[in-house]
């Protein structure tokens, strides 16, 4: 009976070391802005001010509370997936262990990131087109 615990660890590999690394820069080159070395809501605030600020959205328009709505809102849901001390701060262990449960849940058969994570990406990689 104790063979099928240790055949589930089995199948439950690990990231790549290559996987690892690529996370760790994404963290620190897209998530964490202010370089303190964790994510936590500043940092977004920080996204949300500069998406903001290259659109002319001021700070009392429909615009931007859209914005801050939405930036808070990847923010929330990030801290639901990755902050497991509640915290109210990501570190890069979360960060990682939040992959690998994505990863597990992936390769189960489920077909899409989390829709937070895709908008995240998206505003993303708008903000990098616009500041080449
Ligand atoms: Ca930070
Ligand atoms: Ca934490």
């Amino acid at each position: 009976m104790g063979q099928d615990i240790s055949k589930i660890k089995e199948n439950n590999e690990p990231l790549s070391e290559f996987r690892k690394s690529k996370l760790l820069y994404e963290f620190n080159t897209f998530y964490d802005l202010n370089k303190d070395g964790v994510i936590t809501e500043s940092d977004f605030f920080m996204v949300q001010e500069y998406v903001c600020k290259l659109n002319g959205w001021a700070p009392d328009s429909e615009k931007f509370e859209m914005t801050q709505d939405l930036f808070r809102s990847i923010w929330n849901s990030l801290q639901t997936e990755a902050d497991e001390d509640k915290d109210d701060a990501v570190t890069a262990d979360e960060w990682v262990k939040m992959w690998e449960q994505l990863d597990k849940t992936l390769r189960g058969g489920s077909s899409a990131l989390p829709e937070w994570l895709t908008t995240y990406l998206w505003c993303r990689f708008n903000i990098y087109d616009r500041t080449e």
